[in-house]
């Protein structure tokens, strides 16, 4: 087993607010990593936790009339209890108001000093407090809007240690220069590099208008100041392994991963390496950036009520759920929409289909086969290319994981399932058991169970739940043994009899939650799934299931040929090209509406898998779409043209 040590961490999280899914969308990540980074044999080290000092978090507890202390501790708990709800594996979950970081910031506060790169001078200027940053004049919106977050900044003017930023702006390009994946994904490296190359300024890092913060060394006797919370909370990821205490766990430094959002990418890729060169200490080999989550289109927000709640959305859905969705179906570092629409899609499509009825059918198989017994002595000799074509994608994953590619590492997964699920369609053991071929018969469900457990495997990080039961079901247990021999060694499992199993994901038919219960709307209350402000769930008289709904087939189509029919005024014969073997006749009637020059060679949406129908003699093989009112008709069209065929939904 190799030592390398793996050191992975999250944003640490205000504490003026409820965790909400993009919080959940960062944790989870992050606990993906650390888990195959385990599973894979690194010594692993994960950390976690909150963000409880400065201006933001003093005013909010002042709102609620609470000691500050007292708040940031009740909030701080509702994070680390849905972490451990979740079970996330972290292995230490650091406060910014724990005495041990404190006093490392207090350490690299003087280090600094000493080394010449604080000084003291007055700051002027505009802070937003809600991102608790310093803007000039010239990046204000409407000379007082912050750039950031559109809220009015405050003009403020302090006596202020300044950090010497400006000096780093030379080794900072020489480092992204240096590491082209140090910013991942890379395409977010220009933003930054372009950002210092404009110019860097001193930042002002300490603050005297309020005092909730860590004071500066008692030696500097200047009990007026406390730090600037950026440089507080963003020195948590070096006092959380001991930095200027206990320095035994520094050996994890520099991080291999060290997960932000996009929205503090500049905090992370531009201050923290400076303050890290400042001390002397390595730079982290990645920082990467994820984009935002909107909601049904929208951005997320509590006035709008529309935040999604990652508990009522585990608690519907479940957690394995939840996270394969977050993970698989956004690009890293790209936006991404929630909505329970594409979530059910997901469901049905990738997890019940693909993967939950592969373990039903194996289960099947097997009980009919052979009593359960699984025997993989036979696959080699009957199945060498799906093994070979499997392992070739199990082996492709690491680097996806490593570059936070989850979507990639998902998509290139689930392509084992389609091996699989193909390896019954072209094998048909049903048919080698009648005709007398049992060893080939068994040898293809023995594939199929070997398929899935070393997919299982593989799986485990995003969906640890789900793996373990699978592998229950295959008789062994996921671990960095198993892992070596299955997917390193491209072993294969030993004769095991299968165990029964309820469908992992049965198909869905409708959302599982109203649409309010995603939101907590109440800021600093525990999000519970019924509140006053619901609106009740729409009455389901007449509605149909997404099922029903997908039920029709939808496509585009071009007419290619159109003529009347002879003792009718309302109906034409036309020929409509779906991309089929020959075109199709429908029957429709809109001849009062169109001439036949603005139908030739246009394209129309057509229901194609309507039973054909008999209209004056004539077959119709599906309908065109169309919308009528008092005014008249008109054909439902696509915006631009797309290829014959194409399933609209
Ligand atoms: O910024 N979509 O804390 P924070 C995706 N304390 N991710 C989102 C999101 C959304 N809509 N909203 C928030 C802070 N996030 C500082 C960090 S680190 C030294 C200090 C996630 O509570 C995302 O990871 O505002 C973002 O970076 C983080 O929450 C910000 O959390």
């Amino acid at each position: 087993m190799s030592c390398k040590k793996i050191y992975i961490t999250t944003p640490i999280y205000y504490v003026n607010a409820q965790a909400h899914i993009g919080h959940a969308y960062t944790t989870i990540i992050a606990d993906t990593v650390a888990r195959y980074s385990r599973m894979v044999g690194y010594d692993t080290y994960f950390l976690t936790g909150t963000d409880e000092h400065g201006q933001k978090i003093q005013e909010a507890a002042a709102k609620q009339e609470r000691p500050t202390q007292a708040y940031a501790d009740e909030i701080s708990k509702t994070f680390r209890d849905l972490w451990d709800d979740f079970e996330i594996t972290y292995d230490q979950f650091i406060r910014t108001t724990d005495e041990m970081h404190k006093k490392g910031v207090q350490h690299a506060f003087a280090k600094m000093l000493e080394k010449g790169d604080i000084y003291k001078d007055t700051y002027e200027g505009h802070y937003c407090v809600s991102c608790e940053t310093f803007f000039t004049p010239t990046q204000l919106v409407d000379d007082i809007l912050c750039p950031d977050c559109g809220r009015p900044t405050r003009l403020v003017k302090e006596e202020s240690y300044f950090f010497r930023l400006s000096k780093y702006e030379k080794p900072l390009l020489e480092w992204y220069a240096a590491h082209d994946d140090v910013i991942l994904p890379r395409s977010r490296k220009n933003e930054v590099v372009r950002f210092v190359e404009q110019g860097l300024r001193d930042l002002s890092i300490t603050r005297t208008s309020f005092d909730w913060g860590v004071k500066l060394p008692a030696s500097m006797n200047e009990p007026k100041h406390v730090m600037y919370v950026w440089l507080d909370a963003l020195m948590n990821y070096v006092t959380a392994l001991g930095y200027g205490t206990d320095e035994a766990k520094m050996e994890y430094w520099p991080a291999k991963v060290q997960l932000v959002g996009k929205d503090i990418l500049r905090f992370h890729a531009i201050y923290w390496p400076a303050f890290l060169m400042s001390l002397d200490l390595p730079l982290p080999t990645h920082i990467a950036a994820h984009g935002w989550w909107t909601r049904d289109g929208e951005k997320m927000s509590k006035s709008k009520g529309n935040v999604v709640d990652p508990k009522a959305v585990s608690d519907a859905y479940g957690n394995d759920t939840m996270r394969y969705f977050l993970l698989r179906e956004v690009p890293f570092g790209q936006d991404g929409d929630f909505s329970q629409r594409a979530l059910i899609g997901r469901i049905n499509s990738d997890l019940s289909n693909d993967l939950g009825n592969l373990l039903n059918r194996v289960i099947g198989m097997s009980e009919k086969y052979s009593d359960g017994l699984i025997d993989s002595v036979d696959v080699g000799q009957f199945h060498q290319g799906e093994l070979d074509q499997a392992h070739t994608l199990l082996e492709s994953l690491s680097g996806f994981m490593y570059e936070m590619q989850t979507h990639r590492y998902l998509e290139e997964l689930w392509r084992v399932f389609v091996i699989a699920n193909k390896a019954i369609t072209d094998y048909e053991p049903w048919v080698k058991i009648k005709s007398g071929d049992t060893p080939h018969a068994l040898a293809t469900v023995a594939l199929i169970a070997n398929l899935l457990a070393k997919a299982s495997v593989m799986l485990y990080p995003v969906m640890p739940k789900t793996a373990n039961t699978i592998a229950n079901t295959l008789g062994f247990v996921i671990d960095n043994s198993s892992y070596t021999h299955l997917i390193i060694d491209k072993g294969l499992l030993s004769t095991f009899t299968i165990k029964k199993q309820e469908p992992l994901f049965p198909r869905l038919e409708a959302p599982l939650l109203a649409e309010a219960p995603l939101s907590s709307p109440n800021e600093t209350q525990a999000p519970k799934i019924a509140t006053s402000k619901e609106t009740p769930p729409p009455s389901t008289d007449g509605l149909i299931t997404i099922d029903q709904f997908f039920a029709t087939s939808l496509k585009i189509g071009t007419i290619v040929a159109l003529e009347e029919v002879p003792k009718s005024d309302k109906l034409y014969k036309l020929q409509v090209d779906l991309g089929e073997e020959a075109p199709r006749q429908i029957v429709a009637g809109i001849r009062l509406y169109y001439a036949p020059d603005a139908l030739l060679n246009t394209q129309v949406c057509v229901v194609a898998n309507l039973k054909p129908a008999k209209l004056m003699g004539l077959h119709s093989y599906g309908m065109l779409l169309a919308a009528k009112d008092s005014e008249g008709l008109s054909l439902i069209r696509p915006e631009k043209p797309r290829t014959n065929g194409a399933s609209i939904g």
